[in-house]
C-alpha cells in the first residue's frame, strides 16, 4: 500500500467543514424551505439549491447520453463505507440506461461488518482489486474512471490509473474540494450530508425510475438508505434533503434487508480490541483514551468501532483509540487512530489537526467532521515486524507515550504534564 493511501481517518479529515458547519447554525436545509413555505422563489437558497440539481441532472443525462456504449471503472476509496457502496451501485444501475457497463473497484478492506453484510446481503457488484493486480490488468479495455464518494485522494488505485492513463470521466461527491479536478461532469456538493442523498436526487429526477419488481432496483434503493443513514449518524444529522431523499426510497427499500444488514454481529477480533480499549483506557477531563497496541490491517475497522463503544461510558463525552495496524502484504505500518464525541462544542477536525500538526509536505495527519474524527500517522523508518517480542513492546510504549503526549495537552490544558500511564 503506498502511502497516499488514506483510508477512514483521512475520509473524516475530508469532510471536516460540510458537517460541522452546519451543525449549530442555519442548516442548508433551508435550500428546500420554498417548497414547504409555499412560498416558491421566497428563499434564494431554495431555488439555487433545486436550479443546482436540475442543472446537474441535465448534464449527466447529456454526459450519459455522449457515452453511449462505453465502459466504466468506479473507483471507490480503499475502505468503501456504505456511503460509497450504495452509490456506486447507483451509477452503475443508471448507467446501464445508457449502455454503459461498469465495474466497481476498491483496493484496500471491506473491514466492517455491516460493509461485509451489506454487500453479501444485498450482492453488491462490487470488487476487490489490489494494487498488484490493478497493474497487471490491461487496463485500455475501459473507456474512463468514474469516483463516487471520493475524489481520487483516498485510494491508492490513483496514480496507477493515472499511469495507464485511463482518463477520469466523473466525480461525483459530497467532500470538500481536495483540489483541481479534470473531470467530464463534476458533481460536487460539500452541503450534503451523503453521496446516497445525490443519487437519489438524480434518480428523483428520472435518470433510472426504479421498478419495485425489480429485485437488483429493491436491493439498490436499500443499500442507498443505509448509505445515507449512515453518513447521517442513522438521520439525526440528516437535512431537509436527505429526509426527502429516505422518503422516496421508502417506496423501494426492504427494510427486513436493511434490518439484517444492521444486526450483523462483530467479529471475535473486533470484540478483542474492544476489550483491550477498554482495560487499557486512562480516563481524564471526561475523555477516555485507549491505546489498543498492534492489530492486523484487516481489523483496522476494530479501532472506530472501540471509540464507539468507550464514548458511551458515563461522564465521557470524547473517545479516542489508537494502535499499530500492520500490513503485511505491503510490509507497512501505520498509527491509526479514531475519535469520537458528544460534546458539541469540540471541533474533531480542529482537534486532531491540533494535536497531530501535519507531515513534512504540510498534510495533516488526519482530521475529522462532525462529532468524529480520525488519524493515520506512518511510521517510515520504525515501520516493519520485528521478531524480537521485547523490541515490539518497546516500539509500542514509545509510540503509545508519543500519541498521549500530544493530547493531552488539549485534554488537560491546565496540566502540561506528561501522562504515559
Ligand atoms: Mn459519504
Amino acid at each position: 500500500m503506498s502511502d497516499s493511501s488514506i483510508a477512514d481517518s483521512a475520509l473524516e479529515l475530508t469532510q471536516s467543514n460540510d458537517m460541522t458547519d452546519s451543525l449549530m447554525t442555519k442548516s442548508s436545509g433551508d435550500e428546500h424551505s420554498s417548497e414547504t413555505g409555499g412560498r416558491a422563489g421566497s428563499s434564494r437558497a431554495s431555488s439555487s439549491g433545486n436550479r443546482l440539481n436540475d442543472q446537474k441532472v441535465k448534464e449527466f443525462r447529456q454526459f450519459l447520453e455522449n457515452h453511449e456504449g462505453d465502459r466504466h471503472l468506479v473507483v471507490l476509496q480503499d475502505f468503501p463505507d456504505p456511503d460509497a457502496l450504495s452509490s456506486a451501485w447507483g451509477y452503475r444501475l443508471i448507467a446501464q440506461e445508457y449502455n454503459i457497463t461498469s465495474e466497481i473497484v476498491y483496493a484496500g478492506t471491506l473491514s466492517h461488518q455491516e460493509n461485509i453484510a451489506l454487500v453479501r446481503l444485498t450482492g453488491l457488484p462490487v470488487k476487490r482489486w489490489s494494487q498488484q493486480m490493478t497493474k497487471e490488468k490491461d487496463l485500455s479495455a475501459y473507456d474512463g474512471c468514474v469516483l463516487v464518494d471520493n475524489q481520487g485522494t483516498t485510494t491508492q488505485l490513483t496514480p496507477i490509473l493515472e499511469r495507464a492513463k485511463i482518463p477520469m470521466l466523473v466525480v461525483i461527491d459530497h467532500h470538500t474540494s481536495q483540489g483541481e479536478l479534470n473531470a467530464e461532469f463534476i458533481d460536487l456538493r460539500s452541503q450534503t450530508r451523503a453521496t446516497a442523498t445525490i443519487f437519489v436526487q438524480y434518480l428523483k429526477a428520472g435518470l433510472l425510475k426504479l421498478d419495485n419488481s425489480e429485485s437488483e432496483h429493491i436491493k439498490c434503493a436499500t443499500a442507498l438508505m443505509h448509505g445515507l443513514r449512515s453518513d447521517t449518524n442513522h438521520l439525526m444529522q440528516a437535512q431537509e434533503e436527505d429526509f426527502v431523499a429516505a422518503g422516496y426510497l421508502s417506496r423501494f427499500y426492504d427494510s427486513q434487508l436493511l434490518n439484517s444488514v444492521l444486526q450483523a454481529s462483530r467479529s471475535k477480533r473486533v470484540m478483542d480490541v474492544i476489550e483491550r480499549s477498554l482495560r487499557n483506557r486512562t480516563l481524564q477531563n471526561n475523555f477516555s483514551i485507549a491505546g489498543v497496541g498492534y492489530l492486523r490491517y484487516d481489523d483496522r475497522d476494530a479501532i472506530p468501532q472501540a471509540a464507539d463503544f468507550l464514548v458511551t461510558e458515563e461522564n465521557v463525552h470524547t473517545a479516542v483509540v489508537y494502535g499499530i495496524v500492520h500490513d503485511e502484504d505491503e510490509e507497512l505500518e501505520l498509527v491509526i487512530g479514531s475519535l469520537r464525541t458528544s460534546k458539541i462544542t469540540l471541533d474533531p477536525d480542529e482537534f486532531i489537526k491540533e494535536a497531530f500538526g501535519h507531515d513534512a509536505n504540510g498534510r495533516f495527519f488526519g482530521g475529522g467532521r462532525a462529532m468524529a474524527g480520525g488519524f493515520e500517522i506512518p511510521m517510515g523508518f520504525l515501520s516493519g515486524f520485528n521478531e524480537n517480542n521485547e523490541y515490539t513492546r518497546i516500539k509500542w510504549e514509545v509510540f503509545d507515550a508519543q500519541i498521549k503526549q500530544k493530547l493531552i495537552p488539549l485534554v488537560d490544558p491546565e496540566d502540561g504534564m506528561i501522562h504515559t500511564s
